[in-house]
């Protein structure tokens, strides 16, 4: 654990911003832009480190997960992004919802505790489409959390069925949508929406979505797109609208149960908050900003401090190892990161040339990484509740509530669990 006289900044334009990172003060936007501007890049981390342990100690979080993407069949055709088909083109395809649940069932049968579904804005998918899939993903495996459609496919959704926002978060809820996961923010900003991804909605519309979800008692996550044709000051105005409306969301939270608890949002029936932030390196490969360079490395690392610093009321900033980079991820794990999401199994949304690629990490390589960081690894359910295990069977027991509920607790060493492996990854042509 960090004590603060080690925090130390090499360049004097941190030093206000040290200030107030151990004084526990929220940075403005001109610190944002400041940090973006700093090459002292030890020193940023050291500071979104500090913040890391001060919240976290030592925890670094993962979950058993499986990725399902049900459709690259999208009505839009966002500049950045790879994974959207026409209808009728070479490799577009929707899943039957058996086939959805099928997968869940795998997924869960092989010691998962979420799937996290998405896919495109299908232009003729029905609305019993998705309750059909929730309920049966429901029926098929109870005690597997759905975490599933961005804030775009939610509006899309009420859309198709005539439904406000509000009614269709509660008409998904009832068939067994557990959270919303953070995709679709991309950059909050007028003019890089006009220049990306214009067809999409506007933040306006993605915030509603949260905010209802929110109001809703339904957890949500967030992203940032980063790294395309957004400048530094329109990522720090992205993190300043997300803290907004965490604030918003925590005080409704605090409201209903007197407690400010950021780190147990998703437990109060009908408040909630964003869980975490993940910061999505953009890969221009085969999308229509193919041109572009991609980020470096430092980017990515710098990106990933300064989340931690800027969205000080969000508890867990997730480094997504499909995205970073495995290594990067474990290095992001001293830079504010506390996070790597999950064992993912197969991603298409930057793998559509995808030809078998490993994209899974078992659960021993994911401990493996977070130990080699100095770090403790705790599997989590998606609401960072401890998951444990029974050690000789692998089997989920429940969930740990009393650790993780109190962000500036210490967390007692997990006991070393038993875990079989997940399945070996598809192919592609396994995969439909
Ligand atoms: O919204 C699309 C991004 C997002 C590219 O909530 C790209 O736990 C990089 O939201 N390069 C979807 N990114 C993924 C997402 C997500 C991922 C992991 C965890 C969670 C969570 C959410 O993927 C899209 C878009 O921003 N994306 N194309 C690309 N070429």
């Amino acid at each position: 654990m960090c004590n603060s006289d080690s925090i130390r900044v090499n360049d004097p334009a941190l030093l206000p911003i040290r200030e107030k990172v151990l004084a526990g003060q929220p940075l403005a936007f001109t610190d944002g832009v400041a940090l973006y501007g700093s090459r002292d890049m030890h020193g940023i981390g050291r500071l979104a480190n500090f913040v890391r342990e001060k919240l976290h100690g030592d925890r670094t979080y993962y979950n058993r997960n499986r990725h399902i993407n049900y459709t690259n069949v999208c009505a839009l055709s966002c500049k950045f992004c790879s994974f959207y088909r026409k209808r009728g083109e070479e490799g577009a395809y929707e899943m039957p919802v058996e086939q959805v649940i099928a997968m869940a069932r795998k997924a869960s049968d092989a010691g998962a505790t979420e799937v996290h579904i998405v896919g495109g804005l299908h232009p003729w998918l029905k609305f019993d489409y998705y309750l059909d899939m929730l309920r049966g993903v429901r029926r098929e495996c109870p005690r597997l959390h759905i975490k599933a459609f961005t804030a775009i496919e939610i509006i899309h959704l009420g859309r198709i069925s005539r439904q406000s926002v509000r009614d269709t978060l509660i008409a998904l809820r009832e068939a067994g949508l557990g959270s919303l996961p953070g995709g679709g923010a991309e950059i909050f900003d007028d003019r890089v929406h006009d220049e990306v991804f214009k067809g999409k909605v506007r933040a306006d519309r993605w915030f509603e979505v949260h905010r209802t979800a929110h109001s809703l008692g339904i957890p949500t996550n967030a992203t940032m797109l980063y790294g395309h044709v957004e400048r530094v000051e329109e990522r720090v105005g992205h993190f300043i609208k997300l803290r907004e409306l965490q604030a918003e969301s925590l005080a409704a939270i605090e409201t209903q149960c007197g407690e400010t608890d950021t780190a147990s949002i998703g437990s109060s029936s009908n408040a909630a908050a964003f869980n975490c932030v993940i910061p999505l390196s953009f890969i221009p490969e085969y999308s229509e900003l193919g041109h572009l360079p991609g980020n470096t490395g430092l980017t990515d690392l710098k990106t990933l401090a300064i989340t931690r610093l800027m969205v000080h009321n969000i508890a867990h900033i997730k480094a997504f190892w499909i995205m970073q980079g495995i290594g990067l991820s474990q290095i992001a794990l001293n830079w504010g990161c506390d996070d790597l999401d999950g064992t993912v199994v197969w991603y298409d949304i930057t793998k559509a040339q995808g030809d078998g690629t490993h994209q899974e990490l078992h659960v021993r390589d994911i401990q493996r990484l977070i130990r080699e960081a100095r770090r403790t690894p705790v599997e989590r359910d998606t609401l960072y509740r401890p998951v444990l295990r029974d050690a000789t069977t692998g089997r989920v027991m429940g969930m740990k509530l009393d650790v993780g509920t109190r962000m500036r607790e210490q967390v007692d060493e997990p006991a070393q669990q038993a875990v079989p492996p997940l399945a070996t990854p598809p192919t592609r042509a396994e995969r439909h």
